[in-house]
């Protein structure tokens, strides 16, 4: 949710350095409740970025929740302008984040992560959770396990909560400073 005028940039990250999974089969479908442009801080992707590497989230040894390398290069990043009604669709190891919103209109995005049914979080599942939120698909005992880079957010943020608050503590941003 972003308010007109004031929503906060989200900064680069990839999901995947969030919550790592057994496999990657992970979709994250953004449902658009307004219309999603520039101005009110649509979301940003770089195209294929999803085939390469992790890129460190971590800052002074804890995970800070978006991308900390100092010569991080978003050159090719794309706008995901998107009408309301309408839907976005990223891979969770895609890099990502969005704009602050400047105008006076609200950005709300509804964003739903789905997994393979067979692709389970790193950090172990609760079962029945675990079986309750199947949208398609049967429950499984066995975890598909493939050759997929990761990096842990551990250890833990010094500040937790939304991704909003604990992007909050990173030192260098890329879209902060040009919310205020
Ligand atoms: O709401 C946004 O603008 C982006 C949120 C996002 O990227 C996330 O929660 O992973």
């Amino acid at each position: 949710m972003k308010s007109g005028g004031f929503g906060s940039p989200v900064e680069w990250h990839q999901d995947w350095a969030w919550y790592p999974f057994t496999n990657d089969d992970l979709l994250a479908v953004g449902v658009c409740m307004d219309d999603m442009a520039e101005e009110n801080g649509c979301l940003l992707a770089i195209p294929g970025s999803h085939k390469d590497r992790i890129l460190d989230h971590h800052q002074d040894g804890c995970f800070a929740g978006g991308v900390t390398e100092p010569d991080f290069d978003d050159a090719a990043a794309e706008k995901i302008e998107v009408k309301a009604g309408g839907i976005s669709i990223h891979h969770v190891r895609v890099l990502h984040g969005s704009l602050p919103n400047l105008s006076p209109n609200s950005r709300r995005l509804l964003l739903f992560q789905y997994c393979a049914s067979d692709a389970w979080p790193l950090s172990g599942i609760d079962w029945p959770e675990y079986v309750e939120s199947h949208v398609m698909g049967e429950p499984t005992n066995q975890p598909r396990v493939t050759n997929v880079p990761v990096r842990t957010p551990l250890p833990r943020p010094k500040r937790g909560g939304s991704i909003y608050e604990t992007q909050g503590a990173m030192e260098k941003t890329t879209f902060s400073e040009s919310a205020t």
